[in-house]
Parts: C-alpha cells; structure tokens; sequence
C-alpha cells in the first residue's frame, strides 16, 4: 500500500468508527489538581484560572473571549526536555523547537492497576516492563510508555488525586531500561510523570532527570489509558509552541482500532 492509501485508509476508518478517537484528556479549569511540592523545594505552581475580556456585553458586544493564567505544568501536559536541569543544555529543548514528527507516536500501555490499588506508591520497575514484554512484544523505538494505574478518576478531587504525596510511577531502573529502549517518553495518570515519593529516588524524579536528560519527553495526568490496548493505538500529543516553553498543557488524542 502506497503512503497515500495509508493515509486515505485511516480516513474512511475514522469516517467508520472503525478507528475510535479516544480523548486522554482531563478537564483543564480552576479545579485542576496542581504539583504541591513542600516548601524546601521552592515556588509552586499556580492554579488555572480563567479572567474576562468580554462576555458580549460593553466590553465587547458580539463577543466573548478570556485570557489564561496557565502554568506550563498543569493539567494533562507536556514535558519538554528543558524543564529538567539534565535536559538544559539540549540543543532545541523547548517546546517551539521539537520536531513536529516526535508528536505523532505508537503507544505501549503497561496495566498496573492492581499493583496500585494495592499500593498507591506503587513503582513500576524494568523488571515489570519486561515481564510485559514478555507478554506483548518488545517496546518498539519512538513508542510512548503509558503506565495505566486507573488513578485519573481522582482527579476530580485535588486531595484524592495528590493523595498527600502518594502516588504511582516509575523506577529509576525503569527509567534506564526505556531510554536504553529509544522510547519518546513516558506517560503516567498522576499530576507529574515521576511517582510522589521519587524525591527520595536516586537520581530524584527519574522520569524526569533521566528522560529529559536524553532529549525524550513525559506526558502527565493522562485519562482515559483504560481505554486503550496495550499495543496498537497511535497517540497524537503536540504542545503549544510556546517560544522557550518548558511544557505546555495540551490536547491528548489516541487512535485506537476497534477491530
Ligand atoms: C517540578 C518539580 C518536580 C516535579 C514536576 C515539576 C512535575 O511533575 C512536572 O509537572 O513536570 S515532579
Ligand atoms: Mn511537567
């Protein structure tokens, strides 16, 4: 098949249902659960918050429109290799210098649900991913790495979702494991890539330190991951082009074949 049928088969089966548009997104508003780290740790994030232009009144008649402020770190989003200081020296490490390409990929999702709901510090070691592997084929070069924890229903509830610092991801084992595997990045459910204990990891934040360090990218606060198969979907994740941007808040969207 030429890259044109290709192409105009996706077309006819997104047209079908055949393939199914699956929204990893969460809602992005005031109620989004934020990073809290403790104070030793520096400034925080702030909140989302939505203020008025005009809401078709004296300030603008025919219209309405709002401005955003937005931390780049909020919500469903995007780590670019600048955010970390591993990642720093990158050449092109910000969000308005990726190459578009790296933001359509294969993903590979690893089921951890019961492990977390046994253990909400629950942290996936090379050892799972393999025993995954085993199962599901090897994690193909430029995959995504999801790990699926059912944790995103929390998130309606700050408390529930932060879960004072409790929270599932990855080892630093791990870690190693998939950038040794050429992977994109790594996707997690909770409100930042690494698990809420991975300060006391070494080196701290795994995901981030050694991910950002080799140029690869996170995703965090994903939803929806048990929507998807553990092979087989195709994850359309781009950033805001915001000119030296660390992250950005994003749209999220899986192709999933439902046959
Ligand atoms: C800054 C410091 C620690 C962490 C994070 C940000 C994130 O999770 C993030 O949103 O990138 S853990
Ligand atoms: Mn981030």
């Amino acid at each position: 098949m030429s890259a044109a049928e290709s192409l105009s088969a996706v077309a006819s089966a997104l047209a079908s249902g055949a393939i199914e548009v699956v929204d990893l997104t969460a809602p992005l508003g005031p109620e989004t659960p934020v990073l809290y780290l403790p104070p030793e740790f520096g400034r925080n994030t702030p909140a989302f918050k939505m203020n008025e232009i005009s809401a078709y009144d004296s300030n603008g008649p025919w219209w309405a429109w709002g401005w955003m402020e937005l931390g780049e770190h909020t919500g469903t989003h995007f780590d670019a290799p600048a955010h970390w200081i591993s990642g720093k020296d990158r050449p092109d490490n910000t969000t308005d210098k990726l190459p578009a390409k790296d933001f359509v990929a294969p993903v590979c999702v690893i089921d951890c649900t019961n492990e977390v709901a046994a253990d909400p510090d629950f942290v996936l070691t090379a050892e799972g991913v393999k025993a995954w592997e085993a199962e599901h084929g090897a994690i193909p070069e430029g995959a995504w790495v999801f790990m699926r924890s059912d944790w995103y229903p929390r998130n309606k509830s700050a408390e529930s979702f932060l879960n004072g610092g409790h929270t599932p991801g990855p080892s630093v084992d791990c870690i190693r494991y998939l950038v040794e595997k050429k992977i994109i990045g790594w996707g997690n459910e909770c409100v930042g890539t690494d698990a809420g204990m991975a300060h006391s990891f070494d080196p701290p934040f795994p995901a981030h330190h050694l991910m950002l360090e080799e140029g690869r990218y996170g995703l965090a606060s994903l939803v929806n991951l048990d929507k998807l198969p553990p092979t087989g979907a195709l994850v359309v994740a781009a950033p805001l082009k915001i000119v030296n941007g660390t992250g950005s808040p994003l749209r999220v969207l899986a192709l999933v074949p439902k046959n």
